[in-house]
């Protein structure tokens, strides 16, 4: 049997790994990584055998050249078996230890982490129902997520249309974790469960948009998080607390020390 329960190819360190490492460390499972600074990766050949190319294998006319779309510029190189794998050709890209299934978005990824233990301990909820809500999250956090993507990659050269689309996605986002949060401990109840781990990670990269503020400063654009804490204080509180706790510290600490006290 292998000693991992899946292997992530993507550029490192990425937030959207960490939700996989995180998960990973509740459970006790090991996921190996493989990867490079984001500005490394276009000198990879992305595969489930991911390798670094010898400068003469990246070439135009490579079989495996690609345009990138999101997040890169230029090209990258993606063998087929890849694509096949990853139908969208994104990183972080996920692979069962032989290789044969990919699985794609830091959130499903996540799920295929707290799926592959014995027993979950309530990581992905304790039955069916409960897994739902927790889906439910997952789902409203990567459309929050995914405008984020977009608001950061632009940030330098923001339109008022782009920021207010962000603004209104942090809101909508927020406000239903606050309200969650009235009643729970925990997003999705009485436990530490991967809607936690998708919200801390997700919420802690986007908050990297306080130390992008020239961009917003040269479009005479407020920082959108400028008074989260105050707005949103159990969201922040909770937070806060997830990156106290080990598994989470471990990734987030550093990453995230600009907004905590
Ligand atoms: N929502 C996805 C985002 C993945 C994504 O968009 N990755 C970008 C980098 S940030 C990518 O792999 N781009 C590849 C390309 O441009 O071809 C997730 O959470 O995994």
């Amino acid at each position: 049997m292998s000693d991992h329960v899946l292997r992530i190819f993507s550029y490192l360190p990425n937030p959207r790994v960490w939700k996989a490492l995180i998960a990973a460390d509740y459970l006790g499972v090991t996921v190996q990584v493989l990867g490079d600074k984001p500005k490394n990766l276009g000198n990879w050949l992305w595969d489930f055998d991911a390798r670094e190319l010898a400068e003469e294998e990246k070439t135009e006319d490579s079989p495996h050249a690609r345009v990138s779309r999101r997040g890169f510029s230029g090209a990258l190189y993606k063998t087929d078996a890849f694509m096949r794998t990853q139908p969208y050709g994104t990183v972080p890209a996920a692979f069962s230890p032989d290789g044969d299934v990919g699985v794609f978005e830091s959130n499903s990824i996540l799920r295929a982490v707290a799926r592959s233990a014995p027993d979950a301990n309530g990581l992905y909820g304790r039955n069916a129902m409960d897994a739902s809500r927790i889906d439910s999250f997952l789902d409203a956090t990567l459309v929050f997520g995914r405008e984020a993507q977009v608001y950061l990659l632009g940030i330098d050269g923001i339109s008022h249309e782009l920021h207010g689309r962000m603004a209104a996605a942090f809101e909508f986002y927020l406000e239903g974790i606050e309200r969650a949060l009235q009643h729970a401990a925990y997003i999705a109840g009485d436990q530490v469960t991967i809607a936690d781990i998708a919200f801390a990670c997700d919420v802690s990269q986007f908050l990297r948009e306080r130390l992008m503020r020239s961009g917003l400063a040269a479009a005479s654009l407020p920082v959108i998080s400028e008074n989260a804490e105050t707005t949103f204080p159990r969201a922040f509180a909770h937070l806060s607390a997830l990156i106290e706790e080990p598994e989470f510290n471990r990734y987030l600490d550093d990453y995230t020390k600009h907004f905590r006290v």
